[in-house]
C-alpha cells in the first residue's frame, strides 16, 4: 500500500516507536557500544579479542619491528648530517621522528613503504603497455620514501671527514695544495656557468656550450657531474646554483637517443650521489625517473642491453660502429650494477636490480676464452663477437664494478668477488707484461695476439687492483699491492716522458719505445682522470708521499697547459711544449679529475672507503652496512 506523506504527521516505526523514542533508543545503543570497546583496552595483552580488534602498529607493511643489532652505536652518537641539512620530508613522506619509532635492525636502508608490487616490476620488464618503462607510482598511491636519517646515522665516518675547520694555524703545504685544487674547481664551474649553463659541456675557446648527442636530449651534464664535487669541496654557493638548476631546469621529457652507459654513470650516478650526500628529494626522484627511461635498452632476447635507447619510442639499438652493428660492449652493460641496485634501493622497484643481476648471471654462466671476458657480445645470440680483451676502453669498468659490487655489498656479494679474482688471475696470466726497461703494463689481447699498448683508460687499474688487494687470498695480497704500485708507476712514466707532464691517450711498449705514444693520433690528453684516480687509491693504501708528489705534478701541468681564459681544455699533443687546445671542458674533469686530486690531498676519512664506493664517474655511492648482518630487504 502506498503511504502518502501528510504534513505534520510523524509516522510510527514498524516497532511502534515514535521518532523521539527511537532517538533515545539509538543513543542508548551507541553508549553501550562505546563502553564495550573502551573495555578492550583494559584486557591483558594476551587476550585474543584484543589482538583481533587492535592490530599492533608495528605490523604495518614495511615497518616491521626489528631489534637493534648489538654493539651498534645509537644513531644519536654520530655527527649530525653536514651542511646542507637534510631536506624536509617531501609531501607524503613521514617525519623523521616517526621513522625512528619502532626499534630497528642494524642497517641504513629502511623502507617506510613496502616495495612496489612484483607485477609492476614484471610489467616494466616485459614492456607491457609502457614501452618497456617501469610505471611511475600510481596517482594517489603513497610515494615510496627512503629513511635518509637512518642511513646517515650508520655511516662510520663523517662524510667530509674529521679535519678541523676554520683553524687559526698557518696552512700546511697539503692544505695549500688542496685549496689550489678547490680554486680550480671553482674556476671550472664558474666558467661553465658563465658561458654554457644548462648545456652539456663548456667550450672554453669559443666561450659557449656544447650539447652533443650522447644524452638523448638531456642537458646540464656538467651540472649533474659537478654536484658532489662542489658539495665535497664545500663550495656552497656553487652547489646551490647547481641544485637550483636541477630543480628548475633539468627536464626529463626529452625524446632523443641516449647512451645507456653514459646516462647511467654520469646522470644517474651524479644524482644518486647528490641524494646520498644531501637527502634532497629532487635528486632521488629524478634519478629514479631517468632510470625508468633507460629500461627499454634491456628489451633484447638475452636481456643483455643494447648501448643506445630511444627516449621517445622506447626502442633500442647497438652502436653503429660495433661489429655487425648489433653488438653490446662489456664496459657498457657491465657498468650498471652499482647504480641500478641503488635505484631499486631508493625506489622500491625491483626491476632495476633484476636487470643487472640477470646480466651478472648470464656472464657467470657462459664460456670465457682462457677465463678472459671479450669486449663484444651479441645481445641477440649471447655469443662473444671477436676475441678482443682489454682492461682499457671497452672493457675497463666491467672489472671495476665487480670488485666494487663486492665492497658496496659490505662484502656479501661473493659472486662478484669470485668473478673479480678469477678475471684478475686470467688478466695477469695472459695480459700483464714487464717491458725490457722494467715497466709493468697490461697489454690488449686480440684472439691470442698481444698489442703491447696501454690506453690512458687502463690506468685506472692500478687503483682497482690496490682496492681489491685486501680481500684477495692471503698469500696474494702483497703481490696485488705490488702489482698495483707497478702499474701506477708505469702510468706515471707515461706522463713523465712527455713535454707537458701529462699523459697521452695510449702508449706503447714496442721497438725500443716504452710508455710513449707512437703517433700523433694517440698523443692527446683530454683531462682524463684515470692516473690521478690510481694515485688517490695508492695514497690511501700506502701513504707513500710519492703519490701526492705525482698528483701535484699533474696539478701544475693542468694549470700550465690546460687552463685557458674561460675554463680548462684538453690538449692535442702532450709532446709539444706549445700544445693546441681542444675546446672542450669534459664533464669528467669536474666529476673525477678534480675530485680525485682533492681527495688525494685530504684526510682518509673524507668519503671514507669504509663507507663509500666511487662509481666509474667518481660519484660516491654508499656501502650497505646493513648487509653485514644479513639481507633484510636491502638491494645492495
Ligand atoms: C669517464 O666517463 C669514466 O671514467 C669512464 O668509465 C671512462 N672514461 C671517462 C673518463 O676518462
Amino acid at each position: 500500500m502506498l503511504m502518502r506523506k501528510v504534513p505534520g504527521f510523524v509516522p510510527a516505526s514498524p516497532w511502534g516507536l515514535r521518532l523521539p523514542q527511537k532517538f533515545l533508543f539509538l543513543l542508548f545503543l551507541s553508549g553501550l557500544f562505546t563502553l564495550c570497546f573502551g573495555a578492550l583496552f583494559l584486557l591483558p595483552n594476551s587476550s585474543r579479542l584484543k589482538r583481533f580488534f587492535l592490530a599492533p602498529r608495528t605490523q604495518r607493511p614495511g615497518l616491521e619491528a626489528v631489534p637493534e643489532a648489538p654493539g651498534h652505536p645509537p644513531a644519536g652518537a654520530r655527527e649530525p648530517p653536514p651542511n646542507p641539512a637534510p631536506a624536509a620530508p617531501a609531501p607524503g613522506q613521514e617525519e623523521p621522528s616517526s621513522l625512528a619509532g619502532p626499534r630497528r635492525r642494524k642497517g641504513w636502508a629502511r623502507r617506510t613503504q613496502p616495495p612496489r608490487p612484483r607485477e609492476e616490476a614484471t610489467a616494466a620488464r616485459s614492456g607491457g603497455g609502457s614501452g618497456g618503462r617501469a610505471e611511475a607510482p600510481q596517482e594517489g598511491s603513497p610515494p615510496f620514501s627512503f629513511d635518509f636519517h637512518a642511513f646517515r646515522s650508520r655511516l662510520r665516518h663523517p662524510v667530509l671527514g674529521t679535519r678541523t675547520r676554520g683553524s687559526e694555524e698557518p696552512q700546511s703545504l697539503v692544505q695549500t695544495r688542496r685549496e689550489k685544487i678547490k680554486e680550480m674547481m671553482q674556476f671550472a664551474w664558474q666558467s661553465y656557468k658563465r658561458y654554457a649553463m644548462g648545456k652539456n659541456e663548456l667550450q672554453p675557446l669559443t666561450k659557449d656550450g656544447y650539447q652533443g648527442n650522447m644524452f638523448g636530449g638531456l642537458g646540464g651534464a656538467t651540472v649533474i657531474d659537478s654536484l658532489d664535487t662542489l658539495y665535497l669541496m664545500e663550495l656552497k654557493e656553487e652547489f646551490q646554483e647547481a641544485k637550483a638548476w636541477v630543480e628548475e631546469n633539468f627536464h626529463l621529457n626529452v625524446s632523443g637517443e641516449a647512451s645507456l652507459f653514459e646516462v647511467n654513470i654520469r646522470y644517474i650516478g651524479g644524482l644518486l650521489s647528490a641524494f646520498y650526500l644531501t637527502g634532497e628529494e629532487v635528486f632521488r626522484m629524478k634519478a629514479i625517473k631517468l632510470g625508468e627511461k633507460l629500461l627499454p635498452a634491456f628489451n633484447t632476447p638475452t636481456g643483455i642491453p643494447k648501448g643506445v635507447v630511444n627516449f621517445k619510442s622506447g626502442s633500442n639499438r647497438s652502436w653503429g660502429w660495433t661489429t655487425t652493428g648489433s653488438t653490446s660492449i662489456l664496459a657498457e652493460f657491465g657498468s650498471l650494477h652499482l647504480e641500478f641496485l641503488h635505484l631499486s634501493e631508493l625506489s622500491g622497484n625491483q626491476v632495476f636490480a633484476e636487470k643487472v643481476r640477470h646480466i651478472r648471471k648470464f656472464l657467470r654462466k657462459i664460456d670465457k676464452p682462457f677465463g678472459l671476458y671479450p669486449n663484444f657480445i651479441s645481445p641477440v645470440s649471447g655469443n662473444w663477437i671477436q676475441h678482443h680483451v682489454s682492461v682499457g676502453g671497452l672493457g675497463d669498468s666491467f672489472y671495476e664494478y665487480l670488485i666494487k659490487s663486492w665492497l658496496m655489498s659490505a662484502k656479501t656479494d661473493t659472486e662478484a668477488k669470485d668473478m673479480y679474482y678469477e678475471a684478475l688471475t686470467a688478466i695477469e696470466t695472459h695480459l700483464v707484461n714487464v717491458s725490457p726497461g722494467g715497466l709493468t703494463y697490461i697489454a690488449e689481447w686480440r684472439g691470442g695476439n698481444l698489442d703491447h699498448k696501454m690506453g690512458h683508460l687502463a690506468c685506472f687499474s692500478g687503483g682497482m687492483i690496490a682496492l681489491g688487494a685486501e680481500d684477495a687470498e692471503e698469500d696474494k695480497r702483497a703481490h696485488y699491492r705490488e702489482l698495483a704500485a707497478q702499474i701506477t708507476k708505469t702510468c706515471h712514466e707515461s706522463y713523465d716522458r712527455s713535454d707537458t707532464k701529462l699523459g697521452p691517450e695510449a702508449f706503447w711498449f714496442n721497438s725500443g719505445k716504452e710508455a710513449v705514444a707512437t703517433q700523433l693520433s694517440e698523443s692527446y690528453y683530454i683531462l682524463r682522470p684515470e692516473v690521478v684516480e690510481s694515485y688517490m687509491y695508492l695514497w690511501r693504501q700506502t701513504h707513500n708521499p710519492i703519490y701526492r708528489e705525482w698528483g701535484w705534478e699533474v696539478v701544475m701541468a693542468l694549470e700550465k697547459y690546460c687552463r685557458t681564459e674561460a675554463g680548462f681544455a684538453g690538449i692535442q699533443d702532450v709532446y709539444s711544449s706549445f700544445p693546441n687546445h681542444d675546446n672542450k671542458q669534459q664533464t669528467f674533469f669536474l666529476a673525477e679529475t678534480l675530485k680525485y686530486l682533492y681527495l688525494l690531498f685530504s684526510e682518509d676519512d673524507m668519503l671514507s672507503l669504509e663507507d663509500w664506493v666511487f662509481n666509474t664517474e667518481a660519484h660516491p655511492l654508499p656501502v650497505n652496512h646493513s648487509d653485514s648482518a644479513g639481507r633484510v630487504g636491502g638491494q645492495l
